[in-house]
């Protein structure tokens, strides 16, 4: 029997299920695991009834709505952090000190001043922790990680990366408050940049290595928007798209775009990595498949012959490919909840063989610092260093 890992999960909105979820299902599907999670408790700032309901829904054995009392409890050994991001550097220093390991949705912070703080914490009390940027664990994107690792990208020249919704054109849409606090700066500390590009961030870096400068441009459209909290039409202050070029420590030029404008996109999360010796394809509302171009051989150096070269779709479903040899038989596929299974079984891996999954939150903290340098570019309309 595996040692049991007793977690208390804080926060019961679109994070707080796809988490809970994620712990019931890991050790049906990733066994033997080296810890067993055990949802001990839900903590949200909810009525008695609705954290009952959550609570019986998802199979907790108890409730609490104080978050302080929760970390207090000598029964949770871990906290799992899904609530707004203005709250999470507070519950994870106070989890730190107590002594608790830690996963943070993403982005770990409203800044990366607050980040550094926070890796700080958890270094010094020596705890796990992982941010929960989950598209690292879509088999696909895992599968380009693997291609790129194996050289059939070789140099890389160019990455695009496009992150598109269209939830918010509506004027109509308030502001702040439950499910909505993503609109308001004082409780997410940006828009699109912190809380798409974030991610874009992330799986650019994971794939193509640091980024070293940029030039960002953000927009708001809707400059006013009623406030759920307070009852009036307040000014909005994040950005609501952002578009940036990037430069990467290894020579290759970057576009990132991000807005939640673009009618009829609901969750178009896309990449393309273009090198000398092929490229690769990404997009999120596509995301059993995989585009790759082999122009060159890895092993020889040698070009393709010509009538062979073209696009290749690979579905990522094999028993070969990432994750995959744990879910179903070839040609059946998984989908976005499975990625937050995988975060759970590797970070439970990392826990075991010492060799913690990433990102953990130092890698947490240098999308920060990208996430802050295009902020500020936008600010100064120059190009700015990566700290
Ligand atoms: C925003 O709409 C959002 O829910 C993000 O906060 C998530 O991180 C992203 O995965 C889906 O879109």
């Amino acid at each position: 029997m595996a040692t049991p890992l007793n977690v208390g999960i804080i926060g019961m909105g679109f994070m707080g299920r796809a988490h809970s979820n994620a712990y019931r299902k890991v050790g049906n599907f990733f066994s033997p695991l080296p810890r067993q999670p055990v949802l001990k408790a839900i903590c949200a700032l909810e009525p008695e009834d609705k954290l009952k309901a959550f609570a019986d829904t998802w199979g907790f054995e108890s409730y609490e709505s104080d978050w302080r009392k929760l970390i207090a409890r000598p029964d949770i050994d871990q906290i799992d952090i899904c609530t707004p991001n203005v709250t999470h550097k507070e519950i994870v220093l106070a989890a730190a000190a107590a002594g608790k390991s830690i996963i943070c949705e993403k982005p770990l912070a409203m800044t990366a001043a607050e980040a550094q703080e926070m890796v700080a914490a958890v270094e010094k009390a020596g705890v796990a922790n992982l941010v929960c940027f989950n598209y690292r664990r879509v088999p696909a994107i895992s599968l380009a990680k693997q291609l790129i690792d194996e050289g059939r990208i070789g140099r890389p020249f160019h990455y695009r990366a496009t992150y598109l919704q269209d939830w918010t054109i509506s004027a109509d849409v308030p502001q702040g408050g439950a499910a909505l606090w993503r609109l308001d700066a004082k409780t997410a500390g940006s828009g699109v940049t912190g809380d798409l590009l974030a991610h874009s961030i992330d799986t650019a870096e994971w794939l193509n290595g640091p980024i070293r400068r940029v030039v960002a441009k953000t927009e708001t459209f809707v400059r006013e928007r009623l406030h759920q909290d307070t009852g009036k039409v307040e000014p909005v202050k994040i950005d609501d798209a952002c578009m940036f070029l990037a430069v990467f420590e290894n020579g290759s030029m970057g576009t990132f775009e991000s807005t939640r404008y673009a009618r009829g996109r609901k969750n178009y999360n896309t990449f393309e990595l273009n090198g000398e010796a092929g490229s690769v394809f990404f997009d999120l509302e596509d995301p059993q498949y995989l585009d790759y171009f082999r122009y060159a051989d890895p092993a020889t150096g040698k070009k393709v012959e010509d009538h062979l070269t073209g696009w290749q779709r690979i579905h990522v479903t094999n028993f070969e490919h990432p994750y995959m040899k744990k879910w179903w038989v070839p040609g059946c596929t998984v989908g976005y909840e499975h990625t937050f299974v995988h975060t759970i079984a590797d970070y439970l891996q990392g826990m075991a063989t010492g060799q913690p999954a990433q990102p953990d939150f130092r890698s947490g903290l240098r999308t920060q610092q990208v996430c802050d340098a295009v902020l500020a570019s936008a600010q100064s309309g120059q190009w700015v260093d990566v700290a």
